[in-house]
């Protein structure tokens, strides 16, 4: 109810909307309409009440709900069932409790700070409060499971693509990071549920730091980690980068699961590569090896060739890479 009240405001929000005209429209009380504004203040949002006038809405909070994103949104099925949360363990985790059901496909879980945010092999992802994206997309492709690692390379070419679209020269760091000036901004942690041959659905969990200040990191992460606001000097409107993002990759996605082509994906993973042609360190077992980074395969692979002059397909999952001189 809250959403459809917030929709009366927002169609009306150069004037005053009485009580009595919201009753009629939505067929609920006066009495109960007064509490879903006061619940609506408590989210944040500033509204006028005036008496025999009604409501005006002043201002909306920086918050992650379908109702705030969708102004931004183009897409057909990715985002257009968001579940938001103000505190949660991990979007993935809530996002694989809901899964099974099928009409949570392409549906978006998002919540404002994660206090169990995951990263891959059980690590952890820091997820602050309101100065982040932290979200993970319910997705079912008719794909064979062996392919549903293209989907993270996916992901990241829609990350790289919307921060371009806002001015910001982000560079993908195979797999799964995305960096800015050879900082981690962003990381994604893609799980499957699936049969031998059958994908039952894939969570692809994609985490941005956005507005977040140095201090907002733990000490330790300082070195590696930063945000679209320290590196670009600027505050990012999280609902139109939320927005961006689902739109690029419904794209990408779409041409990938319906016609196979996984082409413009790879082509801005290359072009947006912080890896190609450097020299790495690529950490297999704990073991680190030199290598340069040579090429990106239409199935996600990284060539990488070794100072013997051996070269090797990587694929995901399986190595780290690092920088020869830090993270990148
Ligand atoms: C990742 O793992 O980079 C995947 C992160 C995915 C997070 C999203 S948020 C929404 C969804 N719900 C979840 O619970 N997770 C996903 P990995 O490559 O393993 O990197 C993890 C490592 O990155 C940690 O061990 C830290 O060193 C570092 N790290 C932790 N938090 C960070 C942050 N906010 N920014 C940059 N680096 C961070």
């Amino acid at each position: 109810m809250e959403n459809k009240i917030l929709k009366l405001l927002k169609d009306n929000k150069d004037s005053y909307i009485s009580g009595q005209d919201i009753s009629n429209e939505l067929g609920v009380s006066r009495t109960a309409i007064w509490k879903h504004i006061t619940k609506l203040k408590e989210m944040g949002y500033e509204i006028n009440s005036i008496s025999k006038k009604g409501y005006k809405l002043v201002e909306s909070p920086d918050l992650l709900t379908y109702e705030e994103i969708k102004p931004y949104l183009c897409t057909k099925l990715i985002g257009r069932k968001i579940l938001h949360f103000d505190t949660i363990t991990s979007t993935n985790s809530k996002a694989k409790e809901i899964a099974d059901f099928s009409e949570n496909n392409g549906a978006v879980i998002i919540s404002e700070e994660q206090t169990n945010g995951r990263g891959r092999l059980g690590r952890t992802w820091v997820s602050p409060k309101y100065k982040g994206l932290w979200m993970s997309v319910i997705l079912k492709p008719e794909l064979n499971p062996m392919e549903a690692a293209k989907l993270t390379q996916i992901g990241a070419a829609a990350v790289a693509k919307s921060l371009k679209e806002l001015n910001i020269n982000a560079l993908i760091k195979w797999p799964n990071d995305v960096v800015l000036n050879s900082k981690k901004v962003c990381g994604i942690l893609t799980e499957m549920n699936a049969e031998l041959t059958k994908i039952n659905y894939v969570i692809m969990g994609i985490g941005i730091n956005v507005n977040i200040e140095e201090n907002d990191f733990p000490v330790e992460l300082r070195d590696i980690a930063s945000s679209l606001y320290i590196e670009h000097g600027k505050l990012i409107n999280r609902q139109e980068l939320t927005a961006k993002i689902l739109n690029n990759f419904e794209t990408l996605y779409f041409e990938f699961v319906n016609k196979g082509n996984i082409k413009e994906s790879i082509d801005i993973c290359r072009n947006f590569s912080a890896l190609l042609n450097k020299e790495i360190n690529v950490i297999k077992n704990q073991q680190v090896t030199p290598a340069v980074a040579k090429d990106l395969d239409a199935e996600g692979r990284l060539l990488v060739e070794y100072l013997d002059g051996n070269t090797e397909w990587l694929i995901s999952g399986e190595v780290s890479i690092r920088g020869k001189n830090g993270y990148v």
